[in-house]
């Protein structure tokens, strides 16, 4: 078997080190401008255009990530870019779901219990107790239910909060209200309702570009908190800014942006109410992406089904 692998970052070798120690069957090559011998599997990062188009022989293209919104963008623009008989499969899971909960668990408690205010107030050297928010009134929403949104929110159950869902089709989990509807339906109003943090766990399609926007911050509670940690397209950063200034957003933790890296300048950078981390929420982690993938390879090669096969019209 023929495998194809390719990312733009700089660790190409490890990974060819270790997919060739978990295939040791395959004939295994990095791709290189210009290659366009036949290959059955192709394993990516963000490739290029020219590394897809044409490949008829590919069978599937293993996704380094669990988004595919960068190939499925390929597509878009350039319509037949994706192999029509190859499957496109993302990564579930492999250790992100843990990395998600423990960033956003991070994240609400550092809000809740007011950890940022007292930052604040130490550099003026101020003490003075703020008021708790309260437990049971701090409800926190999930927009999307999938592999990493479901984790995070039962995380979040564990500690007692009141945790709302929202997903395209109906999900249940101990503990979480759920809603199943659209971006912006008459279920989205309902889940977003006086929520007192939002995070976002969707996936980027047309159907959720901008969902975070001027419209969906107004459902919130007064003083929200917004957390991003799915793509900065689904933000409409101007949006945010006036929200911020309004208050009806009161601080926003952001890990994804629509120019990554977040461009020298840009307002974000300064804002005293947004926390930026560089797309670090969660990591791919190799060991277990080469495990994963490895597995379904193999699985493939037997006739067998797999998850994690993309639906390329629903866009995730
Ligand atoms: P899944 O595909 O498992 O879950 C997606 C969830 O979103 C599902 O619950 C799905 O609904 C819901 N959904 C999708 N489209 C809509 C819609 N239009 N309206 C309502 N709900 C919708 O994805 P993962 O949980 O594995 O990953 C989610 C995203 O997280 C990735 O696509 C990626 O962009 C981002 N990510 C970010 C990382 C980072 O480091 N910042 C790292 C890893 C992922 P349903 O259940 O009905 O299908
Ligand atoms: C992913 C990511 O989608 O790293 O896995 O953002």
């Amino acid at each position: 078997m023929k495998v194809l692998f390719y990312t733009p970052q700089s660790d190409a070798a490890d990974w060819l080190r270790d997919l060739s120690r978990a295939l040791p069957e395959a004939d295994l090559r990095e791709w290189q401008p210009g290659d366009d011998a036949p290959a059955d599997i192709a394993i990516v990062w963000r490739p290029p255009r020219d590394m897809l188009a044409g490949r008829d022989g590919l069978r599937a293209i293993f996704n380094l990530g669990a988004g595919v919104d960068a190939i499925l963008a390929l597509e878009r623009e350039h319509p037949g870019t994706l192999p029509r008989n190859a499957q496109l499969v993302r990564l579930e899971d492999t250790g992100m779901a843990q990395q998600m909960a423990e960033y956003v668990t991070h994240a609400v408690l550092r809000y809740m219990r007011r950890f940022d205010e007292y930052d604040l107030q130490q550099a003026q050297q101020r003490w003075h107790v703020l008021e708790p928010h309260p437990r049971e009134t701090f409800t926190i929403g999930i927009l999307g239910l999938g592999v990493l949104g479901a984790h995070v929110a039962k995380s979040l159950v564990s500690l007692g909060f009141p945790v709302r869902g929202f997903s395209r089709s109906a999900r249940e989990i101990d503990g979480v209200v759920t809603f199943a509807g659209l971006p912006h339906d008459t279920q989205f109003d309902a889940f977003a309702n006086g929520l007192k943090v939002l995070v976002n766990l969707l996936p980027h399609t047309p159907d959720t570009h901008g969902i975070l926007d001027k419209r969906s911050l107004s459902k919130l509670a007064r003083g929200a908190y917004l957390i991003n940690i799915a793509r900065g397209a689904h933000l409409v950063e101007q949006d945010l800014l006036d929200a911020l200034e309004q208050g009806q957003i009161s601080a926003a933790t952001l890990d994804v942006f629509t120019d990554e890296p977040l461009r020298q300048h840009h307002p974000f950078w300064k804002h005293p109410r947004i926390s930026i981390t560089p797309h670090v929420s969660a990591l791919t982690l190799r060991e277990e992406s080469v495990v994963q993938i490895a597995q379904k390879i193999v699985a493939l090669a037997r006739g067998e089904r797999i998850g994690g096969i993309v639906d390329i019209a629903r866009g995730y």
